[in-house]
C-alpha cells in the first residue's frame, strides 16, 4: 500500500490532522493499536481554546460542539474561603473558552472521518515507523496476524506519550526536558449538575480541587492526591466530603452529589521532547509533550501542533515548498514552551507541595492576592488561559 501521510494514532491530534489533510486533498491513513471504544472510553480534557474550536470548524467537525458545548467567559479562583472571578472576556477583548469533553471531540472527528470514507485501521499491532531519516519512509503493522507495509512521503507520530514514534528516534537525536510533580489528580465523573456555572480552581491547605463539567447535568471534579493513592481507596462519600472541605462554604453547601461512574488518578508531569521533527517523521501532541492539566493545555497544544504541521504539509503538496515543514518544530516548540510555563505556574500556584515551607506558602498567597487585585496580572492569566495566538 502507498499513501501520502501515515498518521500513527487515532486520538484528537491524529484525527484532527487527518480531517484537515483530507480537506486539502492530501491522502492519509491512520493506524491505531486500540479500538474505537477504548479510545472513546478515556476521560480526558474538557476545555477548548478558541484555536481548537476554529480547527474543529475548519475540519468540518464542529457542528455538535456548537450545539452541546458550553461557551465560558470566565472562571473562578477560590482561596481563603472566598472565590474571585477571572473575567476572561473582559480581560482578553471578548475571548473565552469552550467547555466540551475530549471524548465528544474525538467522537465527532471519528464520525467525520467515516463520512469522508478515509482509511483508519484500528487494532493495528506492532506499528513501526521506518526509514524516516532516509528517502523512502514506510510504516509496518500487523492486523489479524498478517503483516502490512505502507510506503509514504511523511509519518505523523500522533501516538501519545506512550507511543512508538518518539521511541523510534535515536536517543542521540532527541533531548528530553522533564519535571515530575509530587502528587496526582483524582478525577470523578457523575451525572449531577455542576456546583457552579463556570469552573472553580481551588487552593486549599488540604490540597487543590477543580470543579469542572461536561454539560449542565454532568460534572467533572478533581482532587489533588498523593502519588501512592488508588482510586479504589476513595469511596464517593470520601470524595464528596473532601471536595466540600476544599471549597468555600457557599459552594460546599450548594454541591449536588451522586454516584460516580468514573474515578481515576492521573500523575502530573511536564515533559518536552526536542526537536519535534526527524526527517520525514513529525511528533505531534502528547507524543512530543505533556503538561499538568492545571492550565487545560494538553489537548489544546495537540491542536496547535496539528495547525502548524497541516500548514506545512499543505504548502509542501500544493506549492512544492518545504519551508513550512522545515519550520514545524521551531514554530510548535515556541508555543509549547509558553504553555508548559503557564501550566507549571498554575500548578505551582494552586497545589500544596509536600515540601512547601512557610516562605513558599507566603509566595503562593502573594501570587493569588496580586492576581485578584491587579488587572495587569489577571490579564496575563486570562490571555494564556484562552490560548496564545498560533
Ligand atoms: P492521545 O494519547 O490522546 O492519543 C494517542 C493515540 O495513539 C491513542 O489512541 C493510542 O491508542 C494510540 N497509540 C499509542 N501508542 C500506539 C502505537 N504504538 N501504535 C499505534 N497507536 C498507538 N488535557 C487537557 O487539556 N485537560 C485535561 O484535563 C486533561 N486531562 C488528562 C487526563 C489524563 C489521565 C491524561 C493521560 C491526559 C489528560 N490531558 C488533558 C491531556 C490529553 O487530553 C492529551 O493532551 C490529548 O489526549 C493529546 O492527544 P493526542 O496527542 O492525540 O494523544
Ligand atoms: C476538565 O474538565 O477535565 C478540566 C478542565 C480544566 C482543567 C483540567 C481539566 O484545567
Amino acid at each position: 500500500m502507498r499513501t501520502q501521510v501515515v498518521i500513527i494514532g487515532s486520538g484528537p491530534s491524529g484525527l484532527l490532522l487527518g480531517q484537515l489533510l483530507a480537506k486539502a486533498g492530501i491522502e492519509a491513513v491512520i493506524l491505531d493499536r486500540a479500538g474505537k471504544d477504548y479510545i472513546l472510553g478515556r476521560v480526558r480534557a474538557g476545555v477548548l481554546e478558541n484555536g481548537t474550536v476554529g480547527l474543529m470548524d475548519e475540519a468540518g467537525a464542529g457542528a455538535r460542539m456548537h450545539v452541546e458545548g458550553l461557551p465560558h467567559g470566565g472562571f473562578s479562583l477560590a482561596f481563603d474561603g472566598r472565590d474571585h472571578r477571572i473575567d476572561l472576556a473582559d480581560l482578553t477583548g471578548g475571548k473565552g473558552v469552550m467547555v466540551y469533553g475530549q471524548t465528544e471531540l474525538t467522537r465527532d472527528l471519528m464520525q467525520q472521518r467515516e463520512v469522508i470514507g478515509a482509511k483508519t485501521i484500528y487494532d493495528a499491532a506492532n506499528v513501526r515507523p521506518h526509514d524516516f531519516d532516509g528517502r523512502s519512509p514506510y510504516v509496518t503493522y500487523e492486523a489479524e496476524g498478517v503483516s502490512h507495509h505502507i510506503d509514504c512521503d511523511f509519518i505523523a507520530g500522533c501516538d501519545g506519550f506512550h507511543g512508538v514514534s518518539r521511541k523510534a528516534v535515536p536517543e542521540k537525536s532527541i533531548t528530553i526536558f522533564e519535571k515530575v510533580y509530587p502528587f496526582g489528580w483524582l478525577g470523578l465523573l457523575a451525572d449531577v449538575p455542576p456546583v457552579n456555572h463556570e469552573l472553580i480552581y481551588a487552593n486549599h491547605p488540604g490540597g487543590f480541587a477543580l470543579c469542572s463539567m461536561r454539560s449542565e447535568s454532568r460534572s467533572r471534579y478533581y482532587l489533588q492526591c498523593a502519588l501512592d493513592e488508588r482510586g479504589e481507596d476513595w469511596s464517593d462519600d470520601r470524595f464528596w466530603d473532601e471536595l466540600r472541605r476544599r471549597l468555600p462554604a457557599h459552594h460546599a453547601e450548594a454541591l449536588v452529589t451522586g454516584p460516580s461512574f468514573e474515578k481515576s488518578i492521573a500523575p502530573l508531569r511536564s515533559f518536552v521532547a526536542e526537536p519535534m521533527r526527524f526527517g520525514k517523521l513529525f511528533l505531534v501532541g502528547d507524543a512530543a509533550h505533556i503538561v499538568p492539566p492545571t492550565g487545560a493545555k494538553g489537548l489544546n497544544l495537540a491542536a496547535s501542533d496539528v495547525h502548524y504541521l497541516y500548514a506545512g504539509l499543505r504548502e509542501y503538496y500544493q506549492e512544492r515548498s518545504s519551508a513550512g515543514i522545515d519550520a514545524y518544530s521551531a514554530r510548535a516548540l515556541s508555543r509549547v514552551w509558553k504553555a508548559v510555563r503557564f501550566s507549571w505556574w498554575m500548578t505551582t500556584m494552586l497545589h500544596r507541595f509536600p515540601d512547601t515551607g512557610a516562605f513558599d506558602q507566603k509566595i503562593q498567597e502573594a501570587e493569588l492576592d496580586y492576581l485578584t487585585h491587579s488587572r495587569a496580572a489577571a490579564t496575563v492569566l486570562a490571555e494564556n488561559y484562552v490560548g496564545l495566538a498560533y
